[in-house]
């Protein structure tokens, strides 16, 4: 078949997600890039086809949406909305973060549900997809107000979810301080100390490594990536963009392995550091935005960096990005400045942080490029070994799980050069995850019949 009939098979497909999925525009576009992998394999392996696998992965077994009232610290009334997308159970219960931002809505989370069942497969261990979250906006909310919305949100989602059916994480706006309110709120209604949730306190149930494992598992992918090249990232410059969870531990990482970060960005703009994040800087970020909930402006005030704001970090010189904030963060323009600045490896610590024409960029420059699911997917993997020990009521050292976790990122690194060898020689690392996801679940959806 040529390419052509392959693009039309793929609009034709994309045209029944559209009309099923009416403006869900981040859906469609995640949709979109994993059918382009797809369809042409499916083409060549017409079990899937008469299957109709395709077309059950993109139609979420179960979405919730409710109601999250609560009272602010004036004793005004809000109301949030709150919603878990359930989106595939074929080789686990599903698993996936929660994401609480005033832009969360339907088609976001349809989205990051469709790329967790793959990104799940590719770990190697039993969790199906899903994804939940709100449109609550925890910023500039006192401890206080984020508990009563944590409480709310979880007396409703608790009647859907447990250690067996679906056990949520931490995502935008969720970290260890939200989970605990949480899980405090499941514990209560259910009468029952389960690992429901992942990204625990190690004190009560969270494994070691689970906070650093979505930065340190993009790290070791671009790693990967750069070994099949004889490079690695001694001595080489780094530009990571957002400042939470993935950012930082991913420049904690890169610093060990002897690489030099210079950016870091939050909602408001980036800053530019030539000199380097070194570990002093690193630990008074993490203070700034785990303790003091600050802006990332103050640390260009504090170490006389440049800020820009409102801006990306995308126009600084680099050898590497590492992408961890949001969804379209690298437009095409911001690609073709990267790479005309000499960047040769993208690794994507956030969902889907290239738009399709800045992926199209580096993969016509043969950047060394790792999409999210393969890239994060180390987040999701300890949270999969955090519900081991939980099972086991046995915890692990972060020795024993910053080695598995390396394990997996190295299985998922081989799984795409598998799949995803383009005749060249070179490896296509978005069709080769696309792929390596999909035969997993697809052959166990087939498996248990027309479900
Ligand atoms: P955090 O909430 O800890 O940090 C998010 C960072 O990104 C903040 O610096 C935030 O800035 C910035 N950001 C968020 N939204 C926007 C936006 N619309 N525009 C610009 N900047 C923005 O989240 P995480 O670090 O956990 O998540 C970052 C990315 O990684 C997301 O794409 C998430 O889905 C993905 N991910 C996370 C995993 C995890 O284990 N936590 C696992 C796999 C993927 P500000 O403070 O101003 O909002
Ligand atoms: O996008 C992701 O993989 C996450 N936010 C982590 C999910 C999890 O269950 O740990």
């Amino acid at each position: 078949m040529t390419k052509h009939a392959y693009d039309q098979k793929v609009e034709e497909f994309m045209a029944l997600i559209k009309a099923k999925n009416p403006g869900e525009r981040e859906y469609h576009q995640a949709v979109h890039e994993v059918a382009e992998s797809l369809i042409p394999y499916i083409e060549e392996h017409p079990h899937y086809k008469e299957a109709k696998v395709l077309e059950r992965i993109a139609e979420p077994e179960r979405v919730i949406i409710f109601r999250v009232p609560w009272q602010d610290d004036k004793g005004v009334i809000q109301i949030n909305r709150g919603f878990r997308i359930e989106m595939n159970s074929a080789i686990g219960p599903y698993k996936g973060g929660l994401r609480f931002h005033p832009t969360v809505n339907l088609g976001i989370l349809k989205f990051l549900a469709f790329e967790q069942v793959f990104k799940n497969s590719l770990t190697s261990l039993p969790l199906g997809g899903g994804k939940g979250g709100s449109d609550f906006d925890p910023k500039g909310k006192s401890d206080n107000e984020v508990m009563h919305f944590c409480q709310s949100f979880m007396s409703e989602l608790y009647r859907h979810i447990g250690p067996n059916t679906d056990i949520p994480a931490g995502d935008i706006g969720v970290g260890g301080r939200e989970i605990g309110y949480m899980f405090g709120q499941y514990k209560r209604l259910k009468n029952e100390f389960t690992g429901v949730l992942t990204g625990k306190s190690p004190n009560w149930g969270g494994s070691l490594i689970r906070p650093e494992a979505t930065g340190y598992g993009a790290t070791y992918i671009a790693q990967e990536m750069m070994k099949l090249q004889n490079e690695s990232f001694k001595g080489k410059t780094v530009a990571v963009s957002g400042s939470g969870n993935v950012a930082q531990f991913a420049t904690q990482k890169v610093t060990e392995l002897g690489g030099m970060v210079v950016s870091l960005s939050d909602s408001s703009g980036s800053i530019y550091d030539p000199k380097g994040i070194d570990k002093e800087k690193l630990e008074y970020v993490m203070y700034l935005k785990n303790v003091k909930r600050g802006r990332i402006k103050e640390y260009a005030e504090k170490y006389n960096a440049e800020y820009m704001e409102g801006q990306r970090p995308w126009s600084v010189k680099c050898d590497v990005a590492i992408p961890s904030a949001t969804e379209n963060e690298i437009n095409q323009e911001e690609a073709k400045t990267l790479v005309s600045n000499g960047c040769k490896v993208v690794s994507e610590g956030a969902n889907m942080p290239c738009t399709p024409e800045a992926m199209a960029v580096f993969q016509d420059k043969r950047v060394l490029y790792a999409p999210g699911k393969a890239a994060n997917a180390g987040g999701v993997a300890v949270s999969g070994l955090e519900m081991t020990q939980n099972s086991m009521r046995m915890p692990w050292t972060r020795e024993e799980v910053d080695s598995r976790l390396q394990i997996i990122m190295k299985s998922i690194h081989s799984a795409c050069v598998k799949y995803g060898k383009r005749d060249d020689g070179s490896i296509d690392y978005v069709k080769g995850s696309n792929i390596a996801g999909f035969v997993k679940v697809a052959d166990s959806m087939i498996a248990q019949g027309a479900v």
